[in-house]
């Protein structure tokens, strides 16, 4: 087995709550719970202190109001938290290293290979919560598995580092649903055959997994009771980068446009140089005040990050397009990169998770 991989999992803390509390200051410390409206609304999330009523996610909104009446109910506003959970992920994507979003408010990092990949974590947590006033957990193990669960060990503000001996040694009496991918209905079956513990799913042989659930998941079963798992942190590169404004109001005339996107192309070349990405497509998205909305694209001679190459392109396709309506967005999008994904820092030291035992 590779034991030089490291993988880590960051879950932000009482996620959608703790956004909350950023422009509610005043509900600090309270039982907070975001949930929906309606007779079918269930519990987004519950902040720690409501949770000590019991209250908790997926929970319908009506037995947490039973529960924690006096608690403060917020209705869920995704945009603020798909708006925050991007610069969190902006943050994870400076490290230059693959990760893995995997919901608006956890992802998977790839550290194998970085000198410090500790450091690196506790860096993460410490920009996060600077830059952006939250709190967030973090796992760190031999893979993503070891990652996931060790994140969620001691949370809120929780940052647990376990080799795969030490998961399976710590989690041994834990029952087999506290591991990602075994669900309820595994976990029924799995105690009708008397396992309760991750332990004791270890005692069952791979051939009766096999011949009770299947030869995929009897070997799953298997594998992840060992905290065995070999999943690539995978990395979803986007095709292409854009930067767009809607207008309070609407445009009219090119200069005024051509202004815009000159500012536009600025961003979006500082964003490509960023993610060392050159691009040879640029196109331009122009919505009129009827909502009709067109893009002009143009393939370049040689891909490119300068912000001059990028405006001048953008000037030249809105010139040709010459808008007939008023403007309410412009947008400019580079695509076709040349070279995709992120630099590999240097290999340097390897902190093997032999290491990490003996730091605890
Ligand atoms: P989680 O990470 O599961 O929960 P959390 O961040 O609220 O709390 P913690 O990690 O500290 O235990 O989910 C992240 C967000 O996803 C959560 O804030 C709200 C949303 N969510 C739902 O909408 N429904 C659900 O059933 C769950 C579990 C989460
Ligand atoms: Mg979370």
């Amino acid at each position: 087995m590779d034991t030089s991989r490291i993988v880590a999992h960051l879950d932000m803390d009482a996620f959608y709550v703790s956004v909350e509390l950023l422009r509610r200051p005043d509900l600090r410390g309270k039982p907070v719970i975001v949930a929906g409206s309606g007779p079918r609304a269930v519990v987004t999330t519950a902040s720690y202190e409501a949770r000590k009523f019991g209250v908790g996610s997926a929970m319908p909104a009506s037995r947490a109001r039973r529960l924690c009446p006096d608690g403060v109910y917020l209705r869920p506003d995704f945009p603020y938290y798909r708006d925050t959970s991007r610069r969190i992920m902006a943050i994870i994507a400076d490290l230059g290293v693959p990760y893995e979003p995997v919901s608006l408010d956890e992802a998977y990092i790839e550290l194998t290979g970085l000198p410090y990949p500790v450091d690196t974590m506790t860096g993460v947590v410490r920009r996060i919560r600077e830059e952006l006033s939250l709190d967030a957990s973090v796992g760190i193990g031999p893979n993503k598995l070891v990652a996931k669960v060790a994140s969620d060990a001691e949370k809120p503000r929780g940052f647990v580092m376990l080799s795969r001996e030490r998961a399976m040694a710590r989690f041994a009496d834990e029952p087999p649903r506290l591991i990602p991918g075994i669900g309820p209905k595994t976990a029924e079956r799995l105690e009708r055959l008397g396992v309760t513990t991750i332990a004791g799913l270890r005692e069952l042989e791979l051939d009766l997994l096999i011949e009770r659930f299947g030869e995929h998941s009897g070997h799953s079963l298997f594998n992840r009771a060992r905290f065995i798992d070999n999943a690539p942190v995978a990395v979803r590169e986007r095709k292409s980068r854009s930067v767009e404004n809607t207008f309070d109001r609407d445009l009219r005339g090119l200069p005024a446009m051509e202004e815009v996107l000159a500012g536009q192309a600025e961003k979006l070349a500082a964003d490509l140089l960023k993610r060392d990405l050159r691009a040879r497509n640029i196109a331009i998205k122009v919505r009129h005040d009827d909502f009709t909305t067109v893009t002009r694209a143009k393939t370049l001679p040689d891909p490119t990050d300068d912000a001059a190459v990028i405006a001048a392109t953008a000037v030249e396709l809105l010139r040709a397009y010459n808008p007939a309506r008023p403007v309410r967005l412009l947008g400019v999008r580079a695509g076709e990169f040349d070279r995709e994904g992120a630099r590999r820092p240097p290999a340097g030291v390897q902190l093997r998770l032999d290491d990490l035992d003996e730091m605890d």
